[in-house]
């Protein structure tokens, strides 16, 4: 694993990723970006570890969680963080939070079994503050959630 200080991005990050972001994946030949593609990716190069369900509508879930959390939740945090209309932001981030305590009153996991979906979520929940987001009382069944993903052992062991 290479680490990159964006602030200070050397040329290759450049080459690598048009959109000069983390992260890349590099696998021999194969350069992928947009972490989106890299978690398809990897799915499909490491079938033995299902993290897609096998149901047509199934997976369709799973793929409408993953654009929730990206093209709104992440989104919304990225706006407060940068000072983008912060107050809109904030109240963005109120509302997507219910919607997902409202999802989590019924399941353990967004999309049934643990997927890409849940996965797709925790990079944001590990870094809560960053967003100015706590998680009270309030949200019980997403602070369950949370909870749920962040104790789980890979997640823990990582940087
Ligand atoms: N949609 C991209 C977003 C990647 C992204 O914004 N990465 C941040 C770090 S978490 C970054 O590289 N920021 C540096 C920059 O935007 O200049 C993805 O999911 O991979």
């Amino acid at each position: 694993m290479i680490e990159v200080d964006l602030k200070n991005k050397p040329k290759e990050l450049w080459k690598l990723n048009p959109y000069g972001k983390v992260p890349v994946l590099v696998d021999g030949e194969v350069v992928v970006y947009e972490s989106a593609v890299i978690n398809e990716y990897l799915e499909e190069k490491f079938p033995q570890v299902p993290l897609m369900p096998k149901d047509l509508g199934q997976r369709a879930r799973v793929r409408i969680w993953i654009d929730f959390c990206n093209s709104r939740l992440q989104q919304a945090g990225g706006d407060f963080r940068h000072g983008i209309e912060p107050e809109k932001a904030k109240e963005k981030l109120k509302e997507y939070l219910l919607t997902l305590d409202r999802e989590m009153a019924s399941r353990d996991y967004i999309a049934g079994d643990y997927s890409l979906a849940d996965i797709t979520y925790i990079p944001f929940f590990a870094r809560l503050e960053r967003y100015g987001v706590s998680i009270d009382g309030t949200l019980p069944h997403l602070k369950a959630w949370i909870d749920r993903l962040i104790s789980r052992p890979a997640v823990r062991s990582t940087p």
